[in-house]
């Protein structure tokens, strides 16, 4: 099919769910109310670091009203190993003789009246015998402070197959990558640069917070949650539980956002516990604060070193990072490995050796957020780009060009670069920003600069997804995927590349939502996979279902390309408007694990993501305000399937960022965290937003990908943060190494740059 008769993909068809969430009848899990359903309030940890001596739950049973309050000793009645996690058995449905952070829940109480459950449980005290804590990811790594004393690998994906976590340490993972000879590297070059760059621990933000429903039934429990893993949670409470997979039900609607908070198990083995303990259906829904005790994006610290030649050829480079993964791993060892071993960016370099460690402390935990450790990395390595082009009086354009990694080269893996188009983003960028372009700096206390910055991220495998057409007598089609629409559109791109197959429009295609018993399994909708992953499965499936058309058209003795319409075929073959046409389609891609010791290997990835921002900003030197005047997002997308909603996830991708890189901060003092509301914790408003946002994707076609496609939906978060960063230098020669870039800070660093520090706080 050439791209020229494609009817379907690379229309920006609107969205098929438009219409129901603006006027209101979209479904939410926050909406459903069953028969005798019961509301769990949750009790939780005061202190970041303790054991459990006693908890009082008597004045809350004391409540009328209350329905049950329940323990984790309670829960160890029923589940008689009540851990989960995806990389490692380390978290506690109800904490158990320890609690390791702040927040952490420790009692649950159930009533029918939500405000009822929520009184009593104020009521629950606790006694702990207090314990040091550690909080800081470099510190982790010596302190004597140890989170977890024992480490239970989950074993469940095979990329995180080899985790052991090293006893006695906080250590959950360690990935080393060791690529030529980076000290002969560094003892050839000219010139030796070292940075250290750290990141803030942030929150997810979804305006829908996390909800979930347990409803017991005859032998069998269904699960309705805002997840973004249906496929896992059934899998997971089924092995909690010790019940074949078949009594386990696991339903998701639409979700008002995930970004990664909602992945693997966040309240479903609670609420599946507690609904077991009463016999009755029980909703958890949280509030937007204990959002901030509930998942998080990863502090990190970044060392990097690099050996330049003085024509500006990056010969070596050393990267030590350190994942601050807070008190359960969650997937943090999967970001440790697998954004760590981009650690050293996208540039051609000869010599690379990177450690990354995933570390256990004692904060709220941190997992998977939109970019998957990308923008933490791609914030230190552009910063430290544009410090050396800087010191080196080169153009940070041409320095990038000189330096970047083109298709045919191998990356730091030893994985050949193929259909990867850094250096069409680099260009595109380039050319969107006028670079070449004198720029106007302002003058007076208002000053204006601008900068750039790329970065890439792997796509994760290996790693299944299963589709299914159902064609239906009167020719319609029905697609069963566990593709969660969390907002990106992928019911609608799905119904487009199933559209496309089947010749149909893809408004007449209806996506069925992820519900286990129905819809078959997909690992995960998350590390923008869906649209290459999923969407492979649901060409082949809507392939099959065409094969097996033409297949019906040859048993009825129909000649070859007869064309008859669909509803015709089924009443010759049944007699009447019945049966069905049943296609499925199932994609694994090829992927080969980094070797333990070196992390090299020929396959690293099915596909690369290639991202870069240019920002435009005007600094006021007299408060240290930053306005960010123009966002430019540029992505490698591969063919994209709606043009329109590739636009809004690359605006949507970088305003998230914008937020993490000027305002959103997690603040704590002494493991207390000290801003857990939106009225404290600054998101970004319309107001905040550049006057001007631009979009581009590439053009450029995946190869491997469905009609050329692959994923988009974390691409401009990755070069928000030095962009803006390299704009504010370029501004007023100031230059900040911790996120949030707050106008303090940058107030402090030009005084001080003027010989004028301000006094500390
Ligand atoms: N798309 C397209 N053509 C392409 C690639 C993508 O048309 N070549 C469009 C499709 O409509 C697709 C969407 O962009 O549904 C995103 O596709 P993809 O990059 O494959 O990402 P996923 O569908 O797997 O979605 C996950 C990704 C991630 S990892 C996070 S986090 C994220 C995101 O998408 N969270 C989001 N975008 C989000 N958008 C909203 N509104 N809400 C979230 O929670």
């Amino acid at each position: 099919m050439t791209e020229m008769s494609r009817a379907q993909v690379g229309r920006s068809v609107p969205r098929v769910e438009g219409r129901a969430k603006v006027t209101g009848r979209a479904e939410y899990v926050h909406n459903l109310r069953l028969p005798g359903m019961l509301h769990a309030k949750v009790f939780r940890s005061v202190i970041a670091h303790g054991r459990i001596k006693r908890i009082d739950t008597s004045a809350a049973r004391a409540i009328t009203g209350v329905y049950r309050v329940v323990t984790g000793e309670d829960i160890r009645a029923l589940i008689p190993n009540p851990y989960y996690g995806p990389a490692f058995h380390d978290q506690p449905i109800l904490a158990l003789d320890k609690v390791r952070h702040v927040g952490e829940p420790v009692a649950a109480v159930l009533a029918a009246d939500p405000h009822i459950a929520e009184e009593a449980a104020e009521l629950i005290t606790a006694e702990y015998e207090e314990l040091p804590i550690v909080v800081d990811e470099v510190e982790a790594m010596t302190s004597p402070v140890i989170v977890h004393d024992v480490l239970k690998p989950a074993g469940t994906f095979p990329d995180l197959k080899h985790l052991e976590g090293k006893r006695g340490t906080n250590v959950a993972l360690d990935f080393h990558l060791r690529r030529g000879d980076v000290e002969a590297g560094f003892a050839a070059a000219d010139r030796i640069f070292e940075h250290e760059f750290r990141t803030q621990q942030v929150m997810h933000t979804p305006l829908e917070p996390m909800v979930s429903v347990a409803e017991p039934g005859d032998n069998a429990l269904t699960i309705h949650t805002s997840s973004q893993t249906p496929s896992f949670v059934r899998t997971e409470i089924a092995r909690l539980l010790g019940w074949p997979e078949n009594r386990v039900r696991v339903r998701v609607p639409y979700l008002g956002g995930g970004f990664g908070a909602k992945v693997y198990i966040k309240l479903e083995a609670l609420v599946a516990a507690l609904a077991l303990i009463a016999r009755r259906p029980v909703k958890l829904a949280l509030t937007m604060e204990e959002q901030f005790y509930t998942i998080t994006k990863h502090p990190s610290t970044f060392r990097i070193k690099s050996g330049v030649t003085k024509d500006g050829r990056i010969i070596a480079r050393r990267c030590d990072v350190w994942w601050n993964g807070g008190a359960y791993a969650d997937i943090g060892p999967r970001v440790t490995q697998k954004s760590g071993f981009t650690a050293a960016g996208p540039y051609d370099i000869e010599n690379v050796h990177i450690e990354s460690y995933a570390l256990y402390t004692n904060r709220p935990p941190a997992g998977a957020l939109r970019g998957f450790g990308i923008p933490q990395l791609v914030w230190a390595y552009e910063s430290h780009t544009d410090l050396i082009a800087r010191a080196l009086k080169l153009d940070p354009l041409e320095f990038r060009r000189k330096n970047i990694l083109r298709d045919g080269r191998p990356q730091a893996t030893g994985t050949i670069m193929r259909d990867a188009a850094l250096d069409l983003v680099l260009e595109r960028l380039a050319a969107r920003m006028n670079w070449r372009q004198a720029f106007d700096h302002g003058s007076g206390t208002l000053r204006r600069g601008r900068g750039i910055a790329i970065g890439f991220k792997a796509s994760i495998a290996p790693t299944t997804s299963v589709a299914m057409v159902n064609l239906y007598a009167d020719g319609s089609c029905g697609l069963y995927i566990s593709t969660v629409d969390m907002g990106q559109g992928s019911d609608t791109a799905m119904a487009q590349i199933a559209a496309e197959v089947l010749d149909l429009p893809a408004e007449a295609v209806r996506v069925v939502h992820p519900d286990t018993d129905v819809t078959p399994y997909d690992m995960a909708t998350l590390g923008s996979r869906s649209t290459y992953h999923m969407g492979h499965a649901v060409r082949l499936a809507a392939e099959d279902a065409r094969a097996r058309i033409a297949a019906l058209a040859k048993e009825l003795g129909l000649p070859e390309g007869s064309n008859m319409p669909l509803p015709e075929l089924f009443r010759r073959k049944y007699g009447m408007q019945a049966g069905n046409i049943v296609g499925f389609g199932s994609f694994v891609p090829s992927y080969a694990s980094p070797d333990h010791d070196t992390g090299l290997t020929p396959n690293a990835t099915p596909y690369w993501m290639p991202g870069g921002t240019g920002a435009e900003v005007e600094v006021d030197t007299e408060t240290g305000q930053v306005r960010v005047l123009r966002l430019v997002n540029i992505a490698d997308a591969g063919t994209p399937i709606n043009p329109k909603i590739v636009e809004t996830q690359l605006s949507g991708g970088a305003i998230m960022q914008l937020g993490f890189t000027l305002t959103e901060e997690m603040i704590f003092q002494s493991g207390q965290l000290t801003n857990a509301s939106l009225a404290d914790y600054k998101i970004p408003g319309f107001l905040d937003l550049p006057a001007a946002i631009e979009n581009e994707a590439v053009a450029s076609v995946e190869h491997g990908g469905p009609f050329g496609a692959k994923g988009v939906g974390e691409s401009a978060t990755f070069g928000v943060s030095p962009a803006i960063a390299n704009a504010i230098d370029d501004a007023v020669g100031v230059r900040l190494t911790s996120l949030p870039l707050r106008p303090e800070a940058i107030l402090r660093a030009l005084r001080a740059a003027q010989g004028e520090p301000l006094a500390e706080a």
